[in-house]
């Protein structure tokens, strides 16, 4: 799916666009349910907090600005289903990750129109530790995006230094992590403006944020993560959790068992137990 030239550009710069991976009925379809989750599911919020909204909005738009938000899609609607298991989707996963490619999580981030919700920098390893930099995130995008509705930007290479301290609480309480405004910019950020149906990759490590929409229409992205199954989760979002293997197997080098049992939740779901429960 990926040409050597475009593993290696990500490799070196730690993201990458690919164009047109979802196109006709498909995309209709993600849009139609992504509008259903948006108004049956999705919650609407002031967003992520800390003193960084002061230094990328002026009052009055910090007062306003919005972000849609809800996690896992793919539990919610078919077409996001397939939309996580897409063959060239998967492939390019394959590509950048290996023979083995373990889903983690989709998330929805829409940013409203006129002040829609900017994205300080950051690392998404922040948000879902990993031991290693196997992760790649995905925005599969519903919308064209450029600079006026806020697309995705990036610092290159930035990924090559591996997980950064992130401001994770101020004197006022705790709040969302990011990095130091004073010594990440957005302005030193390349962006890559993609169109509806395109995704941009980039790995968990590399430094990125975007700014507020300030169209007339929303800015609908969704976020998919994709890792090595061999990477651990360390921390964070929906840690513990076994994905979906979209590629390849799960490897079992320490001879675990799943645990079988009605009362067993998701965090115990890959404990070591001694031999295989009954399955009654
Ligand atoms: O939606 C955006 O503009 C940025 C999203 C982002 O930073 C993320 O998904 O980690």
């Amino acid at each position: 799916m990926l040409s050597r030239r475009e593993i290696e550009s990500y490799e070196s710069q730690g993201y990458l666009h690919i164009p047109a991976v979802f196109t006709g009925r498909d995309i209709c379809e993600m849009e139609r349910d992504h509008e259903f989750m948006t108004r049956h599911w999705a919650s609407s919020g002031q967003g992520w907090t800390g003193p960084w909204r002061k230094e990328y909005m002026d009052a009055a738009t910090e007062k306003q600005s919005q972000l849609v938000a809800m996690h896992d899609l793919h539990f919610y609607a078919a077409s996001w289903m397939q939309a996580v298991t897409h063959p060239r989707l998967v492939e390019a996963m394959g590509d950048l990750l290996g023979p083995n490619v373990e889903l983690h999580h989709s998330t929805m981030h829409t940013k409203p129109p006129e002040t829609g919700h900017p994205f300080p920098m950051h690392q998404d390893w922040a948000f879902y530790q990993h031991q290693d930099g196997r992760y790649v995130d995905v925005l599969v995008h519903l919308d064209d995006t450029r600079h006026e509705n806020g697309e995705i930007r990036f610092l290159a290479g930035s990924h090559a230094q591996g997980a950064l301290e992130h401001i994770t609480c101020t004197p006022e309480g705790p709040c969302t992590p990011h990095l130091p405004t004073a010594n990440y910019h957005l302005k030193e950020t390349i962006p890559v403006p993609a169109r509806r149906g395109d995704v941009v990759c980039f790995n968990i490590f590399t430094v990125h944020g975007s700014y507020v929409n300030r169209t007339s229409q929303p800015r609908r992205l969704v976020r998919l993560g994709y890792r090595d199954p061999e990477n651990p989760q360390l921390g964070g979002q929906s840690h513990g959790r076994p994905g979906l293997m979209v590629r390849g197997h799960r490897p079992n080098p320490g001879g675990l068992h799943p645990a079988y049992s009605s009362e067993v939740g998701a965090l115990d779901a890959f404990k070591a137990v001694p031999e295989p429960a009954l399955v009654g």
